[in-house]
């Protein structure tokens, strides 16, 4: 699509009928009142009183999140998501650390065992990396008959900071990982002791000791102040306030990749260890929920993301997939990491079907929804990365279309 410069954007119709539209105030009043003094400086920042979004706690009752809540993706602008509003997923509540008292302990396989302060583990070579961290459970609700009707409550357990912290691989270098070493054991130091085994080959790849999240240190919520984060896996295995790394020659099969975080097949068998968080992109907005309020200019925006690397491509569909058009990503499109992707729509006031399907540089194409059930049926409850459809009808309201 050829693009359109700004001015002929409005003559075209674009935001000129939707600023009418809106009964736009008058030029006259545009200089507001009168300007007052303002606050003074404060040590640390807090958002503008007008903004409300918030993470809530999807199909869960309001008001209380006890174990999950979910990012406000439909607000989202960008690829970076505020701490704040980073989801939050904890099996026991979130601790309460005194880094000052906390103890990484690394033994198992190993020639020279080690305990580390945090002292110790901020004095190591630390490397800064931008990735999307993602529940394996998200989106569960579209294998339901009544699926979620925001972008938040469908597929708000995904969010994406920029992550600072050791490589695993310097530390497990340091300590002299024995020949037999296939896999190590990862503890958390919450209640639930959160226990996952790892394969030492992603330990030496690309996984990171995290301390830092997004400029500062990690907020209690993200694993305060140490956590494991295996870039693209899904999120339970990058356990959080990690305090113990067993080096040893088997998965440990734990309650949490066994009972847990396994998906059910049609044929009665169960998938295990499903680490990789396979290629997903969601429409932000317009989405469920949300209303257009004027015919016109609505750019169509979201983030696409792959457990396995970049994004390569967006295609957006504004009739149900009949015809798809290749949305602009912007850069820069990072591994791993959400993509953000534009695409300019003139909304002619009738009934709209928007769909987002992309595809990441191994060639994977995100699944429909159809296409995912008849390969994996109904009885699963993770890795849904199924195309999410947001149906606009004609007074511009905006509903999930999966039904
Ligand atoms: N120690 C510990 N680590 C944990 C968990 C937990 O309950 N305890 N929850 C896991 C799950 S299920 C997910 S999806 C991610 C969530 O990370 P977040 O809360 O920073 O978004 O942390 C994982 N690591
Ligand atoms: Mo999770």
């Amino acid at each position: 699509m050829k693009k359109l410069t700004r001015r002929q954007f409005i003559e075209r119709g674009g935001l000129a009928t939707g600023v009418a539209a809106m009964a736009a105030p008058a030029l006259a009043d545009a200089d507001g009142p009168p300007r007052k003094l303002g606050a003074p400086t404060r040590p640390y920042g807090e958002r503008s009183r007008f903004e409300k979004s918030a993470r809530n706690g999807g199909r869960q009752a309001t008001g209380v999140l006890p174990s999950a809540s979910r990012t406000p993706l439909q607000d989202s602008v960008g690829i970076i998501t505020p701490s704040s509003l980073h989801f939050e997923r904890h099996h026991s509540g979130v601790p309460d650390i005194d880094p000052g008292e906390h103890r990484l302990v690394i033994h198992g396989l190993v020639d020279r065992p080690l305990v580390l302060t945090m002292d110790d583990i901020r004095r190591l070579p630390s490397v800064s990396r931008i990735h999307f961290l993602e529940c394996s459970g998200n989106g569960s609700g579209e294998w339901k008959p009544q699926p979620d009707s925001d972008a938040q409550r469908a597929h708000g357990m995904v969010s994406c900071s920029e992550w600072t912290g050791v490589p695993l691989s310097v530390v497990l270098r340091e300590v002299g990982v024995q020949p037999a070493a296939k896999w190590l054991v990862a503890e958390g130091a919450d209640a639930a002791r959160m226990t996952r085994s790892v394969p030492l080959t992603k330990a030496m790849d690309d996984a990171l000791l995290a301390y830092g999240q997004n400029g500062e240190a990690l907020r209690p919520e993200q694993g305060y102040p140490l956590r494991l984060l295996l870039p693209g896996w899904e999120g339970n295995i990058s356990i959080k306030w990690l305090a113990r790394i067993k080096v040893v020659d088997t998965p440990y099969y734990t309650r949490e990749e066994t009972s847990k975080y396994t998906d059910f097949m049609p044929d009665g068998t169960a998938r295990i260890f499903t680490f990789d968080m396979e290629a997903k992109s969601i429409i932000t907005a317009p989405s469920g929920g949300q209303q257009l309020r004027a015919k016109g200019v609505h750019q169509i925006t979201g983030v696409a993301w792959s457990g396995r690397g970049a994004i390569r491509r967006v295609d957006v569909s504004v009739d149900g997939g009949k015809t798809w058009k290749i949305a602009e990503l912007q850069a820069p499109v990072l591994k791993k990491a959400f993509t953000r992707f534009r695409l300019d729509w003139q909304w002619d006031g009738s009934e709209a079907t928007l769909l987002s399907r992309c595809t990441d540089d191994t060639g994977y194409v995100q699944p429909t929804r159809a296409a995912l059930i008849a390969t994996r049926g109904l009885a699963s409850n993770y890795h849904n990365n199924g195309i999410q459809s947001w149906h606009v009808n004609a007074d511009g309201t905006v509903r999930n279309g999966d039904v």
